[in-house]
């Protein structure tokens, strides 16, 4: 954390060089340097890096077996009587997860700490005789293992009397504050759109919230449908569009819009602001847990696919798992976590290219295969396509393919294609569109030595920072 500003002014400084070279290329376009606002924050960068995000939905749905509430619950209904927030931390650590996101309070407008501005609280519950605080057991839980911790603040809130009026917006800033200044550093917040259809009319001041967020918790990325700094990808199945860019034009959308899923699961080339997409999902049918769903637990099938949707068309993926009304995460989700974890090292562990040599246009091409993430390839000034051909020691068999941009300098690959030599003939294996921080093509089962990676289009300088090869299923 650190040297973070440092090397992201470093990379800026970079970033503008390079992007000089673009607008003299752009005659046409209005003068003036590019907006820092394309490019990622250092957070946002370390945003994308961490890939895999957990959602956590626990609350008063958990004791009645709906997904959303009323907000007429009784606080009493409240009682995880095995809460284990350590247990939950212990399987996301050894399964990868970097943050935790949890539903600190949900739509019922329960909350899980003991709030000064409700009753509607875990204060009011049996549990630990309304003396715990389960958002403190979880930031602490994630703070032991190495973990992120987020909250999920609805702002849509059945139970509290004020909502409709402007006072509500008072109200949600004073959760807020509690939530940004009493549980240490708050990686993420999640501010959802959802409202049921025969909710009261209300005006959110998001402006205000964010400015509190940003004051309080500088370092926090804020998600919504339009972000600031992450926004959804448009669909709850955890699949971003085969073509992604972390840009969009955040002056299209807007939360809770009806009808923007498609452009925000694909966002737009060259779009003003940077905000990469989040590919939420659950492990289950539900977001909350329900007893029914037990043996409904995704298979790893559908997982995979969710993965090579999500993390390899740059999004990160974020997996919901919901704790038992005990307060555990049920053992058979536990175990499909630990098969997809096996599932996904088995196939990647072992990065072929490695170490490999490769040639062709731009500077600096053993970045491609040194591992470092923060080493990379540059194009040749003034291109819009180059070549780089990859040569293996032997001729190698593969079926991925993983290709990364080196994001501090924007996202800028627009076209691509695979080709392989075989039989001395280079036959094309795969193409694409997007590359962003990480795209993950699988492909049908190749044996070759030499591997091609033709860009066709970028919008200014391309810039990647490795190249891999992997075989597996
Ligand atoms: C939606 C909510 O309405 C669901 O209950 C769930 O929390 C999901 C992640 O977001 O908008």
């Amino acid at each position: 954390m650190k040297n973070l500003y440092f090397d992201y002014i470093i990379i800026l400084a970079f970033s503008l060089f390079l992007s000089t070279e673009l607008h003299a290329q752009q005659a046409m376009a209005p003068a003036g340097i590019q907006r820092d606002a394309t490019h990622p924050t250092p957070e946002q960068v370390e945003y994308q890096r961490q890939e895999k995000i957990a959602f956590v939905h626990f609350g008063v749905n958990t004791y009645t077996n709906r997904e959303w509430g009323t907000g007429d619950e009784s606080p009493s209904i409240f009682n995880p009587k095995k809460f284990d927030a350590d247990q939950w931390a212990r399987v996301l650590s050894e399964n990868g997860f970097q943050t935790l996101v949890l539903t600190a309070k949900h739509h019922d407008g329960f909350a899980l700490w003991p709030s000064d501005y409700t009753e509607h609280d875990v204060g009011s519950s049996p549990w630990k005789n309304g003396n715990g605080d389960i958002v403190k057991e979880v930031a602490e839980a994630c703070e032991k293992y190495g973990i992120k911790f987020g909250v999920y603040l609805s702002p849509w809130d059945m139970h509290e009397s004020s909502y409709g009026t402007p006072e509500y917006n008072d109200f949600y800033l004073n959760q807020l504050e509690e939530l940004l200044t009493n549980y240490g550093p708050i990686a993420e917040i999640w501010f959802d759109g959802a409202k049921g259809e025969g909710a009261k009319d209300m005006e959110y001041d998001f402006d205000a919230w964010w400015n509190m967020v940003r004051k309080l918790q500088p370092n926090a990325v804020i998600f919504s449908d339009e972000g600031p700094d992450v926004r959804w990808i448009g669909n709850e199945h955890g699949y971003a569009g085969e073509t992604n860019w972390s840009t969009i034009n955040r002056d299209s959308v807007s939360i809770g819009k009806p009808g923007q899923g498609q452009y925000l699961n694909r966002g737009e080339p060259q779009g003003p602001d940077w905000v990469p997409g989040e590919c939420n999902t659950s492990i289950r049918p539900g977001w909350f847990y329900h007893q029914e769903e037990d043996d409904q637990v995704k298979p790893i099938s559908d997982l995979m696919e969710i993965y090579y949707k999500s993390i390899g068309r740059n999004c990160t993926m974020m997996i919901n798992i919901p704790p038992t009304p005990g307060g555990r995460f049920h053992a058979n989700d536990v175990e499909r976590l630990n098969e997809f974890t096996e599932r996904v090292e088995a196939i990647f562990d072992d990065n072929l290219a490695a170490g490999r040599s490769v040639t062709g246009s731009g500077s600096d091409h053993s970045a491609l295969t040194d591992g470092e993430w923060d080493t990379f390839w540059v194009a040749d000034r003034g291109a819009r396509s180059s070549t780089l051909t990859l040569t293996l020691a032997q001729p190698t068999r593969f079926n991925h393919i993983v290709l990364q941009e080196y994001i501090p300098l924007g996202q800028r690959i627009a076209e691509f294609k695979v080709l392989a030599k075989e039989e001395n003939q280079w036959t094309q294996i795969t193409e694409g569109t997007t590359i962003g921080h990480k795209r993950i093509l699988k492909v049908e089962p190749v044996m070759t030595d030499q591997v091609r990676i033709v860009i066709e289009k970028s919008y200014g300088q391309a810039a990647l920072n490795e190249i891999g090869i992997y075989n597996g299923e």
